[in-house]
């Protein structure tokens, strides 16, 4: 065959253009970039590269690259004053004039250079790291590119409790470091509670001397309530908290500490009893939760916070000091001859006005030595002290009052933010406290709540990642529950919302993990598993197992009974299921090789359409096909599993395909009072035109299957589901709206 010169010409052209697009060198950073534009050629960083830096403080960024370099197994690069003639290099030029975290990346053949403020200077290091280490596997070759970066929102900041379990000062510094590298800006140091007093106070040696030791752990779920004996604890000096200050300080972090009060205080009153109200507080809490035992208010309680943050602030040089203030019951101050004293010197109504007095006090302390305060959500319970930066954990309400009422806000949502809960399925993550916050639902979190307008908004300046480490046991299980999550985290507070993208996210994410490997960061690869989606199926009861990858990677499934063996094959489509058993899925990507098991419990009205007469409430409100969708809630709980009412009674319809026989209806509930969730009190059953109910009993915690024997024919079967009303007497929220859990509805 001939071809025409012209022909010819057009397919080479078409040819190199297709090779061009697909070799076409990107660099993938975390978080992306606000602007980046590539440009013709690349830098070659194999030649004999150096770095310059000419002030001080460009120096101290210099030697923080090279820190990063070797911590990733690349070779450092020699640092000089000035740059010589025809030797490429990286050109640090930090404007010590600029405040903020700006900085600006030109790559070109000949130099690379990297200018900002000095923050910003920080910040653009990591990006430069990045493009450094992939350089390793692309040649050494750098693609010339122009990155003009900065932040999104102005605090971006992520939580540790030391108090639960205690870490080292050398992994408080690694964890430093892996929030710079993720250009987050403030570490938030949670270092007292009920659990272990974690910072020496000279004036108050007892407080690390008792406080910061207990005579036992809690182990396992906290429905168990087991505890072990060992002496356990830890604590910072004033020297090891400079260190990290100045640690974190070189990379741009502010680090805020936190001295909880009047709540969560069990160890410091441990140590010096005379401060709470009863005068007698044994011992330190070897149990999660929250206890009665506070602070009680009077003069000398004060005096002795006063003396303590003196203290703290002459180490923490950061604006923000915090103060706690969440979860203090007042128990103990409703009867308390001294707390009813203050009460009524100061004209105060309640104990809520008494904890607001609490904190408007040490915030004027706070005030008078330049310092200011942010509380968690409760601080706006009686009354917002006036300066006060709120921290909004219980949901997103706290914060939108606080922008409302014009006082800064700092979003911290359970559903979003906190990485103390499971990023996947209960049965292949290690014990967690509860919730379910997966990588995406991360990523797709948005700090700024839409009910606020746009002068409102200007009060959310950030969000923060809270990792609480009652069931942390070691750092390893700390950066597993922190990356990737921190990845999404901190693109959703980096990068504008315009070039969120979660599969170009997923694609980062994969090439990063390659650099975590390399710092041997123990990050979680759970979110690599195939996405599974419960659908109905064409039959009645029936259900589609479809998967969706995130990735390029092979995803191989089964399908088990207790009779068959799983035999794995390639999944093609989703799979039709008609019977109980379980689906096994199997994905690989790379050498990473993940397994998942669904198990499915089949009923006659599995896949059913199911309505509900109220949604969910909060975090809680799946669709209503949670209840037909053949996945029955276990312990230790999820979320995602359970829908839940909060002082609400819905009712339940369930339709399925034909009328069918129908023997009883199986109702499966969660009954876990220390979390408010309360078995229902009665559950009715309309089906086939008559009416049935039961009344349900029941009494420890645990998933419950309440069953209404019925015996009728129907294709359809309502359920009224009646709550206990208020919590009663001796439960932990007595008084409040209880929650309802249901889980899934089993017709038989
Ligand atoms: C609530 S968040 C707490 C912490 C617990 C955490 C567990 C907050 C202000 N208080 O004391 O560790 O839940 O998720």
């Amino acid at each position: 065959m001939r071809l025409s010169i012209k022909f010819r010409y057009v397919l080479t052209v078409i040819l190199f253009s297709v090779l061009a697009f697909t070799t076409r060198a990107e660099v993938r950073l975390m978080p992306a970039p606000n602007s980046i534009t590539y440009r013709k050629g690349h830098f070659d960083l194999k030649s004999s590269c150096t770095l310059v830096a000419a002030s001080p403080v460009a120096r101290q960024a210099a030697s923080l690259l090279n820190e990063w370099l070797l911590l990733s197994n690349c070779k450092e690069l020699p640092v000089k004053d000035q740059a010589s003639h025809n030797t490429p290099s990286v050109l640090i030029t930090v404007h010590s004039d600029r405040t903020g975290e700006k900085y600006r990346l030109v790559v070109t053949q000949r130099h690379i250079h990297l200018e900002g403020s000095a923050a910003g200077v920080v910040r653009g290091m990591s990006t430069l790291l990045q493009l450094v280490t992939q350089a390793k596997s692309a040649n050494g070759r750098i693609p010339c590119l122009l990155i003009d970066d900065e932040p999104r929102f102005a605090y971006r900041g992520v939580h540790l409790d030391v108090c639960r379990h205690f870490v080292s000062k050398e992994f408080v510094k690694r964890y430093i470091d892996l929030l710079a590298l993720h250009k987050m800006n403030t570490f938030h140091w949670h270092l007292t509670d009920d659990q272990g007093w974690r910072i020496e106070i000279r004036k108050y040696p007892r407080l690390t001397t008792v406080g910061a030791w207990r005579n036992g752990s809690m182990i396992g779920p906290y429905r168990d309530q087991k505890f072990d004996t060992l002496n356990y604890g830890g604590y910072y000096t004033q020297e090891d908290i400079r260190e990290v200050v100045d640690y974190a300080s070189a990379r741009a972090i502010t680090v805020i500490p936190e001295i909880e009060m009047p709540g969560h205080a069990v160890a410091a009153l441990a140590a010096y009893p005379q401060y709470s109200c009863t005068g007698n507080v044994p011992e330190v809490a070897k149990g999660w939760g929250v206890f009665d035992d506070v602070f009680c208010v009077n003069d000398s309680t004060f005096a002795f916070i006063e003396d303590i943050l003196t203290e703290v602030i002459a180490l923490f040089p950061s604006n923000y000091i915090h103060i706690g203030g969440d979860e203090c019951p007042k128990t103990r101050w409703k009867v308390c001859p001294k707390c009813t004293e203050t009460r009524y010197a100061n004209n105060l109504r309640d104990e809520h006005e008494l904890q607001s007095y609490f904190i408007r006090r040490v915030e004027q302390f706070l005030n008078s030595k330049g310092r200011n305060i942010i509380g968690w959500d409760e601080i706006l319970e009686g009354g917002l002290a006036p300066n006060a930066t709120v921290m909004s954990w219980r949901g997103v309400d706290g914060g939108i009052a606080a922008a409302r009422s014009g006082h800064k806000a700092i979003m911290t949502p359970g559903s979003h933010c906190y990485f103390d809960h499971y990023q996947g399925e209960r049965s292949t993550e290690p014990l967690a406290i509860g919730g379910y916050t997966t990588l995406e639902k991360v990523y797709s979190y948005r700090p700024v709540p839409d009910s606020l307008t746009a002068e409102e908004a200007r009060f959310v300046i950030g969000a923060q990642a809270n990792v609480w480490t009652e069931y942390m046991y070691d750092e390893q299980q700390v950066e597993y529950m922190l990356l990737p999550r921190l990845c999404a985290l901190s693109e959703v507070l980096w990068t504008d919302t315009s070039l969120h993208d979660l599969r170009n996210f997923y694609d980062r994410l994969l090439g990063h993990q390659t650099l975590l490997d390399s710092w041997k960061v123990n990050h979680s690869t759970t979110w690599m598993l195939p996405e599974l989606t419960v659908l109905p199926g064409p039959l009645s009861p029936s259900l589609r197992l479809e998967l969706s990858s995130k990735l390029p990677q092979q995803v191989e499934v089964a399908w088990g009974t207790p009779e068959s063996k799983p035999m794995f094959m390639p999944y093609k489509e989703p799979l039709l299921v008609s019977a109980s058993g379980t689906m096994y899925v199997r994905s690989t990507t790379g050498d990473v090789v993940k397994m998942q098991n669904y198990p499915f419990e089949f009923s006659r009205f599995t896949g059913a359409s199911v309505a509900l007469s109220l949604p969910g409430d909060k975090n809680y409100n799946h669709p209503g096909s949670t209840l037909s969708d053949g996945r029955v809630g276990t312990l230790p709980w999820t979320g995602k599993q359970w829908v839940g009412w909060l002082g609400h009674e819905p009712d339940i319809t369930l339709r399925a395909g034909a009328k069918t026989r129908v023997d009883s209806i199986v109702v499966v509930c969660l009954h876990d009072p220390v979390s408010w969730i309360h078995a229902p009190a009665e559950i009715k059953a309309t089906c086939g035109g008559k009416e049935f109910s039961v009344a349900t009993e029941a009494r420890d915690m645990g998933v419950y299957r309440f069953t209404i024997p019925v015996q009728t024919e129907t294709d359809s079967v309502t359920l009224g589901i009646r709550s206990i009303g208020k919590i009663p007497e001796g439960s932990a929220g007595a008084g409040e709206d209880g929650w309802m859990f249901v889980s899934e509805v089993l017709v038989y």
